[in-house]
């Protein structure tokens, strides 16, 4: 098994986007894509060398192939050790978790998240740098550098590596260890959360329903949840990861995981409703009769997190993505801790969290995590609430009309424009962005615009600078309007319309979301034209 050099052309569009390389697995199959792509990123990171790598990937359709390419031409790239998820098997979160507890110098993950998987749809690859954190921008900037100039790549050709077989194994002078996918993040949770106490609450007549979606999070469930907390196995769905996630769309909202919904508001509706997405970074929380927005969500979380075990040293600052409604801000305020407002990205939240000034943050896209991680963690924010639900006794509705009376409401919606021709969507933005500042100081209905601008970040801990992060419009504390481009998606453009609204007031806090959305909807029809200049009269996606 001899190391070889391979000689190749560049590729031009290995660039990254909101979290890594995304294309479908066509794309990745086209000659030395794969092994290009991999080769710029043990150029870029030369401290790969001699230390560890965590590699491992969620599941789907090419997650076998690629891990073992990855592991070839790790071999071939002088890496000490890589450590596997056995199977090929690693959550995003979990991999985070083991760079952190194997002091690696990074992980591959090779996930396209939520995207449907399969021989015609899509894959992907994050680098994750030591500490655990997703590559910051400089970092894949410049592995997208080296890719436009790759000409030869290192591998072990014909490595024989057995994914399944647990133990060490050797790749010429490197160390393979394929190891148990779930234990570590297992008892990284227990160390987090009351387990006592959540297994007396599910033993004391609650239920709860948890949906895999057939993606990675199956096996966690099956341990955490059944195995360790004592819920009968019925109380997970679709809990075995399928290459393909069983032909669906592992993105838990109200439109993907629409039957979750429909539980939540029948009859026998169980007291935690939950799901998560393809790599088991994002989460959904239902309640019998109430969908928890995400943002929600992350207040609520935030308002009570002290409680948990984890936590008892107190918050040191929260955070949210700038399009996620605002209503953590309102927390932090009370708790008088710092509250950062970062770009659309969780890795944006690394530094922060990394320099020790953020306990806890999320964004709108179904997201929270804490400390624990450096990536967001979909089966966290499910024990997050079962122990918040264990500790307070109340329901998730008693719970989310209790905060909404103590900090009012906002609500929240998303409207998404999928695969829209890239000159179209970029011309919405475009014309927003030119007629912005004529828009201060105009009212539209009871709203008068406060601010309106291209929302640019300043990194409080290196000071970089992440610029054109979304349009927004701003009606002082009482709503938003924010538009912005997708950086995950696999063919065309998607423009993501983001709508936030705030309410106080007693008598206002029990609309159904899209009543109380709908004349700020108008509004932003009036202020972005979006239907008049793509021809969509209605979004691909509502969540
Ligand atoms: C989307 C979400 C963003 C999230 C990103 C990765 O990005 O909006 O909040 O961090 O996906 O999530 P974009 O650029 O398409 O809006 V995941 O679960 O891929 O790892
Ligand atoms: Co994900």
């Amino acid at each position: 098994m001899p190391i070889r050099e391979i000689s190749t052309k560049p590729y031009t569009d290995q660039k990254s986007g909101t979290a890594g390389l995304r294309k479908k697995v066509a794309v990745f199959q086209q000659p030395h894509y794969l092994e290009n792509f991999l080769q710029s990123i043990f150029d870029a990171e030369p401290g790969l060398k001699g230390h560890t790598l965590i590699v491992g990937g969620d599941g789907r359709f090419y997650n076998r192939e690629a891990i073992h390419t990855a592991i070839s031409m790790a071999a071939a790239n002088a890496v000490a050790k890589v450590i596997v998820g056995q199977g090929g098997i690693l959550s995003t979160p979990a991999a985070s978790n083991l760079i952190r507890v194997h002091a690696a110098a990074g992980g591959l993950l090779f996930t396209a998240s939520h995207n449907p998987a399969g021989p015609d749809d899509d894959f992907g690859i994050k680098f994750n740098i030591a500490g655990g954190g997703q590559a910051p921008e400089s970092l894949t900037n410049r592995i997208y550098d080296i890719s436009k100039q790759m000409a030869r790549y290192r591998i072990v050709e014909d490595a024989d590596v057995d994914l399944d077989r647990r133990g060490v194994q050797k790749l010429e002078a490197m160390e393979i260890e394929i190891i148990d996918c779930v234990d570590d993040y297992a008892r990284l949770m227990q160390s987090l959360f009351d387990f006592d106490r959540i297994r007396d609450w599910l033993k004391k007549s609650h239920s709860l329903r948890f949906d895999a979606m057939h993606a990675v999070t199956g096996p966690y469930a099956q341990r955490i949840f059944v195995e360790q907390l004592g819920a009968p196995p019925g109380a997970l769905m679709n809990a075995s990861p399928l290459e393909d996630f069983g032909g669906g769309h592992p993105d838990p909202n109200l439109i993907y995981a629409k039957h979750l919904y429909t539980l939540a508001m029948g009859k026998e509706a169980p007291d935690l409703i939950a799901a998560s997405d393809g790599d088991g970074d994002r989460n959904m929380i239902l309640g019998r009769g109430i969908f928890i927005s995400p943002g929600d969500s992350l207040a609520m979380i935030a308002a009570h997190l002290e409680r948990l075990p984890g936590y008892r040293d107190g918050i040191k600052g929260l955070a949210r993505s700038m399009p996620t409604c605002r209503a953590v801000d309102q927390v932090a305020a009370l708790l008088g801790v710092e509250c950062h407002e970062t770009p659309t990205g969780w890795k944006f939240f690394c530094n922060l969290l990394d320099a020790g000034r953020l306990t806890l943050c999320g964004e709108e896209s179904f997201g929270t995590s804490s400390s624990h991680a450096r990536e967001k963690d979909g089966l966290w924010a499910v024990l997050a609430w079962a122990n918040i639900l264990a500790i307070t006794g109340l329901s998730v509705r008693e719970l989310a009309e209790a905060h909404w009376r103590r900090f009012g409401r906002h609500y929240y919606v998303r409207h998404d424009y999928e695969d829209l021709p890239a000159p179209v969507a970029n011309g919405v933005i475009q014309s927003l962005a030119d007629g912005a500042a004529a828009l201060v100081g105009k009212s539209f209905g009871d709203y008068a615009v406060s601010a309106a601008d291209e929302f640019s970040y300043t990194d409080p801990v290196d000071g970089s600078i992440a610029s054109a992060q979304g349009l927004r419009v701003v009606f002082g504390e009482d709503a938003r309007i924010i538009l912005r481009l997708s950086g995950t998606g696999t063919s065309g453009a998607t423009l993501r319309l983001y709508l936030e609204r705030f309410e106080r007031a007693p008598d206002r806090l029990a609309w159904a979301a899209q009543d109380a959305l709908g004349p700020l909807g108008q509004m932003a029809e009036q202020i972005t034209r979006i239907a008049e200049l793509t021809g969509r009269r209605t979004p691909s996606v509502i969540t």
